[in-house]
């Protein structure tokens, strides 16, 4: 919206040529955002407090996290409130694209809203029932995977990690594949915000690798060289990912332990929906699994876990999901969650090693 205007202004200003560039915006993005919850975050924080937006905490948990009681949370909604602002004034908005992860963005968050809202603010310890949430995740991600399959540039296609050749199609079921990993991710993320900072770090690390992966396969030139499928207009969605790392950042100067502020099932489901939309818009699906190891890990532990309780009435872990077991076992919470960000950080490179190692 905003570099539309400032571009315009080139021929008077020739230094305004700058915002003709992706990469001048990605950069413009990831600040903006970050500005956005640096300074309006201790105003939120605040007013959480103010209106008693404060997390309750179950008692059949590890016992440390019983001084967590009453921190305020529903911070997700600062996080989206600066990728959306920031991505509308610094991205091209005619892009479709960009609208597909900002209504993924929005939709989702709203879910999440509104079982916080159940949960916090009307004492309700249900919130919305499982199985409403989980509905309404997957109409949404129909409505997002329809919308691409009749699109007559997007392929059904995915790309497999490591293998060049191997190209399967998987035709009209691309759809029901796009809603397991849109879904899916929203799920893996929410399962693993159980910790200070676990998750809002590995999104900004799967985010800024989602960041080169759109920048590459948008431009011809650098998807002919790695060979890597060319989606045209996806290069746009690296100014969205900026604006997750970016804003990212600034929560995480909130959340960081001991947390100020959790992000809330807003913020979660919203975060994680948007980082599988962006690995099924740029072709990249089977990367996420890769990069987001560790939520991919986060929820196989619970998997396990429940499936292990049932058929044989033993559990596997101490607790699921696994950050709690490491919590049982005396790890401290910063060790846990550095060591999970760390984690991120070698499965990123494994992922980006993918464009290469083909
Ligand atoms: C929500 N929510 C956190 C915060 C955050 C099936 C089962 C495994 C589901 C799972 C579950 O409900 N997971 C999803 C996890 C909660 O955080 C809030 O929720 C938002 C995210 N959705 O933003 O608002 C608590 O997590 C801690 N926290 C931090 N720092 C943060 O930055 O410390 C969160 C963010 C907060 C705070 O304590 O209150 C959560 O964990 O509840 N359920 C579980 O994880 C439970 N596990 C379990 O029941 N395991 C069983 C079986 C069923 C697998 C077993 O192992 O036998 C545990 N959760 C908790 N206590 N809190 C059980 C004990």
């Amino acid at each position: 919206m905003l570099y539309k205007y400032l571009y315009s202004l080139h021929d008077k200003i020739s230094v305004f040529n700058v915002f003709k560039y992706t990469s001048f915006r990605i950069i413009l993005a990831a600040l903006t955002s970050l500005f956005i919850c640096f300074t309006l975050g201790p105003w939120m924080i605040g007013k959480l407090h103010k209106l008693q937006i404060g997390q309750t905490i179950r008692d059949d948990g590890p016992k440390s996290h019983m001084v967590k009681t009453g921190t305020p949370t529903m911070g997700g909604t600062l996080i989206l409130f600066a990728v959306i602002l920031s991505t509308l004034l610094w991205a091209d908005l005619t892009n479709t694209y960009i609208w597909i992860v900002l209504a993924i963005t929005a939709s989702y968050g709203a879910i999440g809203f509104y079982d916080d809202y159940k949960k916090i603010v009307q004492k309700d310890s249900v919130g919305l029932r499982g199985k409403y949430k989980l509905g309404l995740q997957l109409l949404i991600s129909l409505v997002i995977g329809y919308i691409l399959f009749i699109s007559k540039d997007f392929s059904t296609t995915i790309t497999i990690p490591f293998l060049k050749n191997v190209v399967p199609d998987l035709g009209a079921f691309y759809i029901l594949f796009a809603m397991f990993v849109i879904s899916g991710s929203s799920n893996a993320v929410n399962l693993t915000d159980g910790l200070d900072g676990l998750a809002i770090g590995p999104i900004i690390i799967t985010a800024a690798t989602y960041l080169l992966f759109a920048f590459l396969v948008g431009h011809v030139k650098f998807a002919n060289y790695l060979q890597i499928q060319f989606i045209a207009g996806a290069n746009e969605l690296s100014v969205f990912c900026a604006a997750i790392v970016g804003s990212g950042l600034g929560f995480l100067w909130f959340n960081t332990y001991p947390a100020q502020v959790f992000m809330g099932d807003v913020g979660s489901l919203a975060l994680g929906g948007a980082l599988g939309t962006l690995a099924i818009i740029t072709k990249q699906e089977l990367v996420l699994a890769i990069v987001g190891g560790v939520f991919v890990l986060e929820t196989v532990s619970v998997i396990v876990q429940v499936a292990s309780y049932k058929m044989t009435g033993k559990r596997v872990f101490q607790m699921a999901p696994i950050h709690h077991h490491f919590e049982l076992k005396g790890w401290a919470e910063p060790k846990i969650i550095v060591r999970f960000w760390i984690i991120t950080i070698i499965l990123a490179l494994v992922a980006v090693s993918t464009l290469k190692l083909r």
